[in-house]
């Protein structure tokens, strides 16, 4: 079972706080200068990836000392039993075992009795066969007709991860099929996608765990009462509605056929399932063997994590950074830059990773948390945003670690694009790290013929102070298998972390208490009933009534 005791009463965090402020004042560049070797050792190579820790505000000490951190907290054990099948998903009293989606070997893995890895092959082989009936054109739609558009309804973890896997991987995509979203209850989301089909040739993938989320439940009956008004006969929906969800009892009353059934187990998470069968449709947009491999990859990962030492572990180390940063450095907010248009939704799917794993202030004592836990994760592809929020990570006020993301191959060569864009990723990191002086922009300036007066008022104004903490993941390729490994890395990174903050990274409670009053709130809504509020939320309530006509 994890440990359970303030990562704050150990003596490598004391030995931290020491040595930060021994740290904080120096510059990258002077750590740079002094140590010709310090790319060597602060940077990994995994597979095919490069992660280069270099450029972030630390030293091999700063390393050592975050190791013993881990080594206190316990987290090498705290790993095995997450792969063991302990229930270390306390609150829920579940195991968490989405890396078991993911486990190729041939050795049993029980939960509760049950050898859990014989069931997953089962759900993956029947995923299989839909997705070639589908590519092979032997399932067709009520007209006989193949299908070409897969739309999942989903939110949260039964959408982010789809949704994001299948923008990362469409160059791999099956090219007669294309694939749609519907998540928020907004009903404009199902409109707009509505709008775009034909029902002789959609396929409704209805992602949901629970099967009672408000919002997808809503959804998937707006999609079958579309499809029903072209189709006109019940019987035809079983040909374009399947289920992904652990509770089959729900999908039945929906309407769905046992067969029609994708299952998973409550031993995955949300925000970690989209190696289940969740995954539908990324299997279906680009071909269960490619699914397989980013399963594959995921693997791959898993193995790293379980077996290298805390020191050459990636998952651990990139933790461990995010530690330092958020509990010695005081930042709040840590940026995710791909630099690679396919991965732009990778922000998105990492901000519910992290921030719905780690967003909480109750330990594991039940007792609330005296240091900080996750800061906010945010981001966007580059470079489109170094034209918008760079301005702020280069000259703000506050510190904003950042993971800046490349693949060296373009799935797209086109002229020199490739060399444009990664000439722009290097750059800023080096750029962020180095930061301009006095002298070099005085230099600069001078070198423009620019008059005293107008230089002395514009310097200070083009200073860089640099000492802007990055660090780079760079991979040959975008490949599933690749995407497979970054994302499990960053599950296993989520993990550790919460680990050290001695808090429960696999449940997520805070959702739970606007769902409650949206339930009551909307039910007044729909009446002409009115129940007690507070005057602001009384009057927008009010508001709305006010103008439904
Ligand atoms: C993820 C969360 C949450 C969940 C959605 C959808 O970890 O639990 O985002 O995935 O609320 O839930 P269902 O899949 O049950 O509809």
């Amino acid at each position: 079972m994890l440990k359970n005791y303030s990562p704050t009463s150990t003596e490598a965090w004391q030995q931290l706080q020491a040595h930060y402020t021994d740290l904080q004042p120096q510059h990258l560049r002077s750590l740079f200068a002094s140590d010709p070797q310090r790319f060597e050792k602060l940077s990994l190579q995994f597979e095919e990836f490069l992660f280069d820790l270099s450029k972030n505000r630390i030293t091999e000490e700063t390393i050592d000392l975050l190791v013993k951190l881990a080594e206190e907290m316990e987290v090498p054990a705290a790993i095995e039993s997450m792969f063991r099948g302990e229930k270390i998903n306390v609150t829920e009293d579940r195991a968490v075992l989405h890396t078991a989606l993911r486990n190729f070997t041939d050795r049993e893995l029980q939960v509760d009795g049950e050898d859990i890895l014989k069931e997953v092959r089962a759900v993956q082989q029947q995923m299989q066969v839909f997705c070639d009936s589908i590519h092979n054109g032997t399932l067709t739609g009520y007209t006989g007709k193949s299908f070409r558009h897969i739309v999942n309804i989903g939110i949260g973890g039964s959408h982010l991860g789809p949704q994001m896997v299948c923008e990362a991987l469409k160059s791999y995509q099956h090219p007669n099929l294309e694939v749609h979203f519907i998540s928020n209850v907004d009903g404009t989301d199902a409109a707009e996608v509505l709008k775009k089909l034909d029902p002789e040739t959609t396929l409704f993938i209805i992602a949901s765990k629970t099967f009672t989320t408000k919002e997808t439940i809503t959804n998937a009956h707006t999609a079958r009462n579309w499809f029903l008004e072209h189709a006109k006969e019940q019987a035809h929906v079983s040909k374009h509605f399947v289920a992904l969800s652990t509770n089959t009892a729900e999908v039945e009353k929906f309407g769905i056929a046992p067969e029609n059934i994708f299952r998973f187990w409550d031993w995955v998470g949300g925000r970690f399932s989209l190696w289940s069968a969740i995954g539908l449709s990324i299997a279906c947009a680009l071909g269960y063997n490619r699914f397989e491999e980013l399963l594959r990859g995921a693997e791959a990962m898993d193995k790293h994590f379980r077996e290298a030492p805390l020191k050459q572990n990636v998952p651990v180390l990139m933790a461990l950074l995010s530690i330092w940063y958020a509990n010695f450095f005081n930042c709040q907010s840590h940026a995710i830059l791909p630099y690679d248009q396919y991965m732009r939704l990778l922000p998105e799917f990492l901000q519910q990773l992290l921030m719905e794993s780690n967003g909480k202030s109750t330990d594991r004592n039940g007792n609330p948390v005296t240091y900080q836990t996750q800061p906010v994760i945010w981001g966007a592809a580059g470079t489109n945003s170094q034209h918008s929020f760079f301005q702020l990570i280069h000259q703000g006020t506050i510190l904003i670690p950042c993971d800046f993301i490349a693949a060296a191959v373009s799935n797209n060569p086109i002229g020199e694009h490739q060399p444009l864009l990664l000439s722009n990723y290097f750059a800023q990191t080096e750029a962020l790290m180095r930061g301009k002086n006095q002298e070099e922009v005085r230099q600069e300036l001078e070198q423009k013929n620019m008059a005293a007066d107008e230089l002395k008022t514009l310097l200070p104004h083009k200073l860089f102070e640099g000492n802007k903490p990055t660090t780079s993941i760079m991979l040959r390729q975008l490949t599933p298998y690749n995407l497979g490994s970054l994302l499990a890395m960053y599950e296993h990174k989520t993990f550790v972390q919460g680990v050290i903050w001695n808090i429960y990274s696999f449940d997520q409670w805070g959702v739970e208490l606007g769902k409650q009053l949206a339930t009551s709130i909307e039910k007044e809504l729909l009446s002409n009933k009115t129940a007690d509020h507070d005057s602001s939320t009384a009057n927008l309530i009010n508001y709305y009534k006010g103008h439904l006509n």
